[in-house]
């Protein structure tokens, strides 16, 4: 029996059915970033309704932290959370008709791309570029939680060695790219790549997140970092965070790789999450 795995992002929410890595059936909407908590959990219910006797386990992946089932937000442009933390796994249980697996988006996207995709086997970053920058690490064939389940937020890394706390997912995300550009979202920052204001934008975003990459490399150095979101995986992206750090010695130099499941590694995540944790208590 599948998994019924959800996906909330700072720009879209992904419902799905899952069995192992296949996705069974799926939908997605936008998310309306003007709601609130409480509607978003209303949108998946409604999303998911209908597949009740179709699924074995919830599993639910979002952007922010939950610690203690408090959701949270750590950076509000991503997503406009109430800072002192909206009660998600008692809110998203009850809407969904049973008890959920929850973890950040970034760390459930880590496990699915570790099991099923581009990481397979291997100590690895999984870093989306996408509303904000985030990360999943896996090491020793574990994912990193960390303390308030907090590890692999990279886009929260301070980016300035001094003056203030600016976190470098606002210089680099793709929210940060729009405003750049001046544009209403990132999609039409790439549509328009043809104009320099928005070349520049993608540019300069790719600059920085090949820094962050190189960071990561000192502190873990995994066998891969495998680039998701929808900014990591828009064409041409990739391949400039390649050439940028080709220059460097092989030592130094981060091995870059796309999310082998795209857009759908969290919801395949998460359920392995999710599946398991349902074996656990059997
Ligand atoms: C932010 C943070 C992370 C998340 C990352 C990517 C919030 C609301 N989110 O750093 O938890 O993993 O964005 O999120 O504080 P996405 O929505 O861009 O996929």
């Amino acid at each position: 029996m599948p998994v019924l795995a959800i996906d909330l992002g700072g720009t879209k929410t992904l419902a799905a059915l899952v069995d192992g890595a296949d996705i069974v059936a799926r939908r997605e909407v936008a998310t309306d970033r003007n709601t609130g908590p409480a509607a978003w959990v209303a949108g998946m219910a409604n999303l998911a309704h209908d597949w009740r006797r179709r699924h074995d386990g919830i599993g639910l992946t979002v952007t922010g932290l939950v610690a203690q089932g408090l959701w949270r937000p750590l950076n509000s442009e991503t997503l406009p959370l109430p800072v002192e933390g909206f009660p998600l796994a008692r809110e998203a249980e009850a809407a969904l008709g049973g008890p959920a697996v929850i973890r950040n988006d970034a760390q459930a996207a880590a496990w699915g791309e570790y099991l099923h995709g581009a990481g397979q086997g291997r100590d690895m970053v999984f870093l989306t570029v996408s509303t904000g920058i985030g990360a999943g690490i896996v090491l020793n064939g574990q994912l990193v939680e960390g303390r308030f389940g907090l590890a692999g937020h990279a886009g929260q890394m301070i980016a300035l060695p001094d003056g203030d706390d600016a976190p470098f997912e606002d210089m680099a995300s793709g929210r940060w790219i729009a405003r750049k550009a001046d544009r209403s979202d990132a999609r039409a920052v790439f549509a328009g790549a043809d104009d320099p204001a928005c070349a520049e934008a993608i540019e300069t975003s790719a600059q920085r997140v090949a820094r962050l990459c190189r960071n990561l490399q000192f502190l873990l150095a995994p066998e891969v970092i495998v680039i998701g979101g929808g900014i990591g995986l828009a064409p041409g992206y990739l391949s400039r965070l390649r050439a940028i750090l080709a220059p460097l010695d092989p030592i130094r130099r981060p091995v870059i790789e796309p999310a082998a499941l795209g857009g759908d590694a969290g919801v395949i995540g998460i359920a392995a999450l999710a599946a398991a944790q349902a074996r656990a208590e059997h």
